[in-house]
């Protein structure tokens, strides 16, 4: 398994977790950019949203469902908070796993950089 992030998935790796339950892991990032900086990753290996297919639906809905009510209960959801998907080499993306971004605590500059 070469995936760090499956590794992180199956607790090959082990991080500090925020949640997880069949289908999602949400850890925090070891290269916070936020003083909330977490990572919600499907547990199957999808490697950017190329990838996604129409049958990947339901699953993208629960990564996103699963950062706002992490949000939520973070205490992020009223000031607000940023979710990115970053998509290969010009998107920023560095480990090929998709994972969603959950960002909050601070106030997000924009056009991002
Ligand atoms: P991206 O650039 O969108 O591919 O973001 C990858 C993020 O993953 C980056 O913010 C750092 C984080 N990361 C990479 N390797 C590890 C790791 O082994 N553990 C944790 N907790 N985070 C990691």
């Amino acid at each position: 398994m070469d995936c760090i992030f499956c590794q992180i998935a199956s607790n090959a790796i082990t991080g500090k977790r925020a949640y997880e339950d069949d289908q999602v892991v949400a850890f925090y990032d070891n290269n916070p950019q936020a003083p909330t900086h977490i990572l919600i990753i499907p547990r199957q290996h999808i490697a950017t949203t190329n990838e996604l297919e129409l049958n990947h639906s339901p699953l993208i809905g629960h990564m996103v469902l699963t950062a706002t009510k992490l949000a939520k209960e973070l205490s992020l959801a009223e000031d607000g908070y940023r979710l990115v998907w970053n998509c290969n080499r010009q998107g920023g993306q560095a480990v090929y796993h998709i994972h969603l971004h959950l960002l909050g605590g601070r106030a997000m500059r924009w056009p991002p950089g």
